[in-house]
């Protein structure tokens, strides 16, 4: 039997340089976590409170979109050859995407650090969501465009696979992990559409001096248009983890293969259309718009919920095969010792408290109480932070060792650093909720308002401090860990016993599942009509109000014509 890097050496080597990308940005990532915690807590001080927004852009930008993304791009990489059981049809174009998105992903990287040198000229503080008024140097938005076109040029590739694969398998069904892997990527080229237009067709031509404005509230909303969705960009590898991966270090089967497809075909239809839920407080979006965008996003739910059922099912199936019994006590069975197991469980856990802050953020008027507070890291940080953070390390234990044919480093440094992060994340995640209750807002280097007191009902504000900085601690040390384990893993001994990278048939299977599940283009032409009906209105009555390119460059006639039609059809 052999392993990945065995069948597919020429994927394995694309596949360890995402994920190097992807772990050199966690280790920056994070470091730059560890500053703004001990800063904005006033525990250590190393940088001015001017440089807090550099240090907070680079963390948001390396954290939530290059290490996610790069981890992406190698597990899907990963995971069509595997499952379509063919190498990708041209490993040139592998590299060429490969070098695009590592190019773009370095210039946007440089702009942002550039900031820390005052004698460079060059900044993007800007946070990771980038929009107008806050502007970044060129390179930046350069940069951006390079990535999201080299993850294009991606999804392009395992297409490719697929179309390859479909006419030697013209009647079978598509196997759960390409599925997976194309569903998303239509749902990426739907969503990057906003942001791509945003940084091409305004952001670079402001940014280098050939438009004088913007309408600010548009680069917003196209920002938003991909912001909802990239969530579930990240969510979608941890996803795919949990439903084919963490069955079987388990030791069982999936429980449904049909429920998965479900799950992610509901993500596909429903992921874009949402995402002024994030613009509640935007003056010039209409509360109407408003509303429909939170009744939207409440269907969201229950994908999520179908994966909670599906996976904790699997889970106890897995549980009962080696033995477990009772109504709770095959908890005790699972292979709590098995550092990717436990990790991405623990992950699981998170991601259900998660869910239910984010609900919370969800709802407009509750919405109100926690906007820009420290809650909403409180709560990204357990979803982005640890259910899709923590997989992905943990994921990595099993998969570095396909991927390079050699042992792991440390099995027990491994389930240590997991345990850790759990730990690490209660605190910082519960003192950002907590303090967020209290109105501590977020974003800040200097949160505590020297004349002002901040009451609280339960605890005191120094104690959230205190809990955020150990917090923020445990979790670096965390990093260093992880980061050290794989480093000294890619150098051990190679392994003689390959690992076994297969993974085993659901218990309910794809044949039992109606067709019309794999019609992946009937759910596109849904899903763009579903765009079209959310965004339509919302965004002809922006342009109106506020002009294309804002005040200067008015464009309202055609729009206001549409408008109008629009209204009187309506
Ligand atoms: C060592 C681990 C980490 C630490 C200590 C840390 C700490 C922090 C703190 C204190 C903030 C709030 C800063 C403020 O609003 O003033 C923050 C923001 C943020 N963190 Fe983390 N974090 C860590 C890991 C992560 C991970 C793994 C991700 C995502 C994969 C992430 C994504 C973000 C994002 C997107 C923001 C918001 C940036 C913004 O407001 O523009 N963090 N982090
Ligand atoms: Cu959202």
């Amino acid at each position: 039997m052999a392993t990945y890097v065995d069948r597919y050496p020429d994927e394995a080597g694309v596949v360890k340089a995402t994920f190097a990308v992807a772990f050199a940005a966690l280790g920056v990532g994070a470091l730059f976590g560890l500053v703004q915690a001990l800063h904005r807590t006033g525990y250590l001080r190393v940088i001015d409170s001017t440089d807090y927004y550099t240090v907070l852009t680079g963390h948001g930008v390396l954290l939530a979109l290059v290490f996610t993304i790069f981890f992406l791009l190698g597990l899907f990489t990963w995971a069509i050859t595997r499952s379509l059981e063919r190498p990708l049809p041209n490993i040139k174009l592998t590299w060429a995407w490969f070098g695009l998105t590592t190019t773009g992903a370095v210039f946007a990287a440089v702009a942002i650090v550039a900031g820390l040198f005052p004698s460079l000229d060059m900044s993007a503080d800007v946070l990771y969501t980038f929009y107008a008024p806050l502007q970044a140097h060129p390179l930046f938005y350069v940069g951006l465009a390079m990535f999201i076109i080299g993850t294009w040029i991606a999804g392009v590739d395992w297409f490719l696979a697929y179309r390859e694969w479909r006419a030697d398998n013209p009647d079978e069904r598509i196997p759960l992990q390409a599925f997976m892997v194309l569903t998303t990527t239509l749902m990426w080229y739907l969503s990057t559409l906003g942001v791509a237009v945003s940084v091409v067709v305004f952001l670079i031509p402001w940014s280098l001096g050939f438009i004088d404005t913007v309408n600010p509230l548009l680069t917003r909303t196209l920002f938003w248009y991909f912001g909802h969705p990239v969530v579930y960009f990240w969510l979608m590898p941890a996803y795919m983890m949990w439903y084919t991966v963490l069955p079987k270090l388990a030791g069982g089967r999936l429980f449904s293969d049909p429920l998965a497809r479900v799950v992610f075909v509901l993500f596909l239809l429903l992921s874009t259309p949402v995402g002024i839920h994030h613009q509640y407080l935007d003056p010039g979006i209409a509360e109407g718009f408003k509303f429909i965008a939170m009744t939207n996003t409440m269907f969201l739910l229950l994908p999520s919920l179908l994966t909670a059922f599906t996976v904790v099912a699997s889970m106890e199936h897995g549980a009962r095969q080696r033995g477990g019994e009772g109504y709770l006590s095959w908890l005790g069975a699972l292979p709590w010792r098995d550092p990717a197991f436990t990790g991405m469980a623990l992950a699981g856990i998170m991601f259900a408290a998660g869910g239910f802050s984010g609900m919370i953020n969800a709802g407009m008027n509750i919405n109100y109480l926690v906007h820009n507070t420290l809650w909403v890291p409180g709560h990204f940080h357990l979803t982005v932070g640890t259910a899709v953070a923590l997989t992905m390390m943990a994921g990595s234990y099993w998969l570095v060792p396909q991927l390079t044919g050699r042992r792991l480093y440390s099995r027990p440094i491994a389930l240590f650093q997991v345990v850790l992060w759990f730990v690490g994340m209660v605190f910082m995640s519960n003192a950002m909720h907590r303090a967020g209750l209290l109105g501590i807002p977020r974003r800040t280097a200097e949160p505590q308002y020297q004349s002002f007191d901040f009451s609280a009902t339960v605890g005191s504000v120094s104690e959230l401090r205190i809990q955020m900085a150990v917090g923020a601690t445990l979790l670096f040390v965390s990093v260093v860990l992880f980061l050290f384990n794989v480093l000294l893993s890619a150098i051990e001994d190679p392994i003689e016993m390959p690992v076994d990278d297969s993974l085993p048939a659901p218990l309910s299977g794809a044949d039992g599942s109606p067709v019309v599940l794999d019609n992946l283009r009937l759910w596109t032409a849904i899903a763009v009509v579903l765009v079209v009906l959310a965004y339509s209105l919302p965004l002809a009555s922006i342009v109106t109000d506020g002009g294309l390119f804002g005040e200067s460059g008015a464009f309202p006639v055609f729009v206001d014509a549409v408008y109008r039609v629009a209204g009187v059809v309506a």
